[in-house]
């Protein structure tokens, strides 16, 4: 029974590596009340994996130009992967109330052809 367990596990990790073309991983760091990095530069059609943590409070992150947000909790990893299909600068931003100067958070994401 065990044995087989991993057999299985082995075979389905393989098959996930070979399926899929090993994606970027950009780790960005939220804190009140700023990203960092807060500027991304991406070529458009190669999707990235953005892994946000935070290093205080809830925080939010949205990218409404791409479909893409996420609660970021404080201890934990909030992993979204971003498809950058379309050419331009876009803004990202927290959209959870974090305190005063909440609004100033955002970032861009500038993608390029
Ligand atoms: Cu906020």
């Amino acid at each position: 029974m065990a044995l087989s367990g991993l057999v299985l596990g082995a075979a389905t990790i393989g098959l996930r590596a070979a399926a899929q073309p090993q994606e970027q991983v950009i780790k960005i760091l939220a804190r009140r009340f700023t990203y960092a990095p807060n500027k991304l530069t991406r070529k458009q059609g190669v999707p990235v994996i953005l892994e946000l943590t935070s290093a205080d409070v809830f925080m939010g992150f949205n990218a409404p130009d791409f479909g893409v947000r996420t609660d970021i909790i404080p201890g934990q990893v909030a992993s979204v992967r971003l498809v950058p299909d379309k050419v331009g600068t876009f803004t990202f931003l927290c959209d959870i109330f974090c305190g005063s100067g909440h609004e100033t958070m955002s970032g861009t994401i500038t993608v390029v052809a």
